[in-house]
């Protein structure tokens, strides 16, 4: 079983004490969300770093935003950082693996959390939340945050892609991940410590992938679930989950074998062009030189 816990558990008062000297960053990818990520970063900073000093930093990952993302989000208070400019040595291009990928090397704490830029009922409790199992149950490693998502008709469950493909998926592969109640959630972190041992997939393959690594590499023990309540974001039209939902069947099926399913591969719709899907994935950050050069800690 994946040790489960409840946000309602935790509070900012008490997790500040419980870091006893450890340092905390928040990372919120963001690519053309300039209509909900001021709101986050406005409450992250008022509470967590301000109010109570719990996020010692807060960074916004822009990608190529084609609207005021970066500018919204630097008057509310994140540390800005364009995508492009980090790590650019290393293949290019969208994607929010790619991007979270970027944000353990360009943020400094111990612990790197990170929140989906479109969450429209956004709370402390999200980060709260997944702090508390990081930052007082022992060999948690790894926290992967859960809520129940209305859909417009008050429909409950997981996403789309979370019912159609990520759970019959783990059903059939990686059953000792199964008790998740949301594999696929934006709202996670974990310790630097373990984030630089794994490849991150460049695109939406990237929850998936962290899961089933993570798990077999540091063990099942190593994970926990928090319930965040209820969260709402933006629901994407059926024909943009197509790619989604290719990548992390990719994914997953490659953590297999290679051989099942190539890592790049046309998506072919009768009505529309192939779209090119890419299972590309980031090496482990403590392979990349630079990385080591700026997070060189003594390790064993
Ligand atoms: N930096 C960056 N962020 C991205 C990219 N793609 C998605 N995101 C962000 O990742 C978060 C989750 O993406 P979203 O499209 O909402 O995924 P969904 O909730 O699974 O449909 C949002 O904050 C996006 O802005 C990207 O290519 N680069
Ligand atoms: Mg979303």
């Amino acid at each position: 079983m994946i040790r489960a816990f409840d946000h309602q558990d935790f509070n900012a008062a008490r997790l500040v004490e419980a870091k006893a000297g450890r340092t905390v960053s928040v990372c919120l990818p963001a690519h053309n969300e300039s209509s909900t990520v001021a709101a986050i970063v406005r409450i992250i900073r008022e509470q967590l770093v301000e109010r109570h000093a719990l996020v010692d930093e807060l960074l916004v990952i822009d990608d190529h935003s084609s609207d005021d993302t970066a500018s919204v989000a630097t008057a509310a208070g994140a540390q800005v950082v364009s995508a492009a400019d980090v790590l650019t040595s290393y293949p290019n291009g969208p994607g929010k693996g790619r991007a979270l990928w970027k944000s353990v090397h360009a943020s400094t704490g111990d612990i790197v959390m990170w929140c989906d830029a479109d969450v429209t009922n956004f709370s402390t409790a999200f980060v709260v939340g997944v702090l508390g199992p990081l930052l007082t149950a022992p060999d948690v490693s790894y926290a992967k945050g859960y809520y129940r998502r209305p859909l417009g008709t008050g429909g409950e469950g997981g996403g789309r892609v979370t019912e159609l493909v990520a759970r019959p998926l783990l059903s059939l592969l990686y059953p000792e991940l199964t008790d998740l109640v949301q594999p696929l959630s934006g709202e996670y972190g974990g310790y630097r410590d373990v984030l630089e041992r794994v490849p991150f997939p460049v695109g939406y393959g990237v929850e998936i992938g962290l899961l089933i690594d993570l798990s077999r590499r540091f063990g099942i023990e190593s994970l926990a679930q928090v319930d965040l309540g209820v969260r709402r974001h933006r629901n994407r039209p059926l024909n943009q989950l197509g790619p989604q939902a290719m990548t992390i069947m990719q994914i997953a099926l490659r953590r297999r074998s290679v051989e099942i399913v190539p890592v790049e591969a046309d998506l072919i719709r009768p009505d529309t062009d192939p779209l090119a899907v890419s299972a590309a994935e980031m090496p482990p950050l403590i392979d990349v030189p630079e990385y080591r050069e700026r997070h060189h800690r003594k390790r064993s």
